[in-house]
């Protein structure tokens, strides 16, 4: 199952969260305490760089960065996304 690190005020991570509601795709959540340095855990570090929410976990073990990273793997291939970045039709 894909996780989901997140933090719940944040709005980057509710986009991905809206996105996941409407494509119905299962997930679980893992919160990520940010104002007490979660987010710059060794740990969560592996996993984003960056330090940041929100990070998508896939099943594989890997990890997607960036909200809108996020949203593009999401939408390919979806009714939410029928065309590609130049704006050509898939
Ligand atoms: N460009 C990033 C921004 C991510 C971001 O700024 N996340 C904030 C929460 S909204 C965060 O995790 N801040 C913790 C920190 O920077 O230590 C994205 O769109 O995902």
């Amino acid at each position: 199952m894909l996780t989901l690190h997140d933090y719940l005020p944040s709005q980057n991570g509710w986009k991905v969260r809206v996105l996941l509601g409407l494509l119905k795709i299962p997930y679980q959540t893992r919160l990520v305490s940010i104002f007490e340095g979660e987010s710059h855990s060794d740990a969560f570090l592996a996993l984003n760089p960056a330090g940041a929410v929100p990070v998508l976990q896939l099943e594989d073990g890997s990890a997607i960065a960036e909200s809108n990273a996020i949203l593009t793997y999401l939408a390919e291939g979806t009714p939410c996304c029928r065309r590609t970045a130049t704006g050509a039709p898939r």
